[in-house]
């Protein structure tokens, strides 16, 4: 069994990142009783070091939710889709990113017969090929002004945009921030905007951040658990303040990240809990009042400025201008990161398929739309050898399939994936099979490039 001498030179450098974003480095999989093989030929050499984030003073947090407030009480009491204070809640997000030299866009979309909007808001800079985006829906239900739902998360992503412009942030990756409609009519806005997104802008999406309810009266302190690598960013955070995080288990699905879980968008998050009730134990570590619910006005008319815990929602603030400096200007994604597994299978002439894997993480966003699958596979027939790429969700990709008269030996080969359906981190396998009987082979090595 050849074992593959793991390549030393650019692993150290790939771990110095890992430890940067907290991720591990690359390393072969199952198949392989080989030592790791760590990414070799990596075309990357920045180490570059995330930059520290800002304070977010809750002062302008909340200066926002005064004024959303204010649109409230002049429009009815309610900022909801399709009514006067939804367009002017817009407007008044609008002029503050405009005036901050932002880029932004209103997407219209229709839902029960009223027209919506959709606000997003490009950072000039950064990695156009991985875009970081943070987003919070800024409508409310028909029955209340929505102060913490959601104007909380719509306010604590706009003073994090501002403090970006304030310090005029040069980011590694593009920084996208995002205001949602018709949240609360079902995702309405978000699933608008992500299905509208041709698949090659979808695919440069590294990371979607939601920030729906982050201001609770009776806070909890939740981290939404659906991508590893960004939950670690904000469990960090909140460790490094002494403050305990549970998952958000409140069922996924209930925001707007959904709409970007859906296609395959590593997202992330934070919540501060809505109507269900603090237990003792979540009381004790976060104080509170146990046995009542984590926001009494949860879609109320008592859902006011003064429905705020400005405790929450200034740590909230922080922990989001955290991330964002964290993601943003951190090290982005090696291009050229290899992922090699170099351990010999033996291929059973005739006989059942055999894999071989590697495993990515601490990688952010889906695979590439061309990803390049190196295949060494010794064999004496190839026409008996047909070869599949199994992405980690097993989804399987057909990279060769068997042809009777194709009598030459080895299958040494790159393949070209469209994988930008697959998130990238996980086990990828190269799954091979002889299918006629007489010669046979092994896989020799293979390797996924990033
Ligand atoms: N759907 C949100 C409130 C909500 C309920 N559960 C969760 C979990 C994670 C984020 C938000 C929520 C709303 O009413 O807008
Ligand atoms: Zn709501
Ligand atoms: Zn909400
Ligand atoms: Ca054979």
């Amino acid at each position: 069994m050849k074992l593959s001498a793991p390549r030393r030179t650019a692993a150290a450098a790939v771990i110095a990142l890992a430890g940067l974003l907290g991720a591990a480095a690359p390393s072969a999989g199952a198949a392989s009783s080989a030592a790791p093989a760590a990414p070799s030929n990596s075309a990357w050499t920045s180490t570059a070091q995330a930059l520290a984030a800002p304070d977010i003073p809750l002062a302008n947090v909340k200066a926002h939710l005064t004024q959303l407030q204010s649109i409230a009480t002049a429009n009815g009491g309610n900022r909801a889709h399709g009514r006067p204070g939804y367009k002017a809640s817009i407007d008044y997000v609008k002029a503050k990113l405009d005036a901050a030299g932002f880029t932004t866009t209103v997407q219209q979309f229709t839902s029960g017969g009223a027209i919506g909007y959709n606000l997003t808001a490009d950072w000039p800079g950064g990695d156009p090929n991985q875009v970081l985006m943070a987003g919070a829906h800024l409508d409310s239900v028909t029955t209340g002004a929505g102060i913490n739902d959601n104007g909380s998360g719509s306010a604590g992503v706009l003073e994090t945009a501002l403090a970006v412009s304030r310090a005029q942030l040069q980011t590694t990756k593009h920084l996208r921030f995002a205001w949602w409609g018709a949240e609360e009519l079902g995702l309405i806005g978000s699933r608008y905007y992500v299905n509208n997104l041709p698949a090659a802008e979808r695919a440069k999406i590294s990371g979607y951040l939601n920030f729906d309810m982050i201001g609770s009266p009776n806070p909890g302190y939740f981290v939404y658990d659906d991508n590893a690598a960004l939950e670690a960013v904000f469990k960090s955070y909140f460790s490094g303040l002494g403050v305990p995080t549970e998952i958000e288990t409140e069922g996924d699905g209930r925001s707007d990240h959904a709409s970007f879980k859906n296609v395959g968008i590593a997202v992330g998050g934070l919540f501060t809990g809505a109507g269900r009730t603090k237990t003792a134990a979540q009381a004790q570590k976060w104080g509170g009042t146990s046995g009542q619910a984590f926001d009494r006005c949860y879609h109320s008319s008592c859902d006011t400025t003064a429905n705020i815990n400005d405790t929450a929602l200034d740590r909230n603030s922080d922990a989001i201008a955290h991330a964002i400096w964290t993601l943003g200007t951190g090290a982005t994604n090696p291009p050229g990161d290899v992922y090699e597994n170099a351990a010999d299978v033996a291929i059973p002439d005739n006989g059942p398929a055999v894999t071989s894997t590697v495993t990515v993480s601490g990688r952010t966003g889906n695979a590439p739309a061309a990803l390049p699958v190196a295949v060494d596979v010794k064999h004496t027939w190839r026409g008996d050898v047909v070869a599949d790429l199994v992405a980690p969700d097993g989804t399987a990709y057909r990279l060769k399939n068997s042809s009777s008269n194709d009598s030459a030996d080895n299958v040494i080969d790159t393949f070209t994936v469209d994988a930008s359906s697959e998130p990238a981190n996980g086990d990828w396998k190269l799954r091979v099979q002889d299918v006629a009987s007489q010669d046979t082979g092994y896989i020799d090595s293979w390797k996924l490039t990033f």
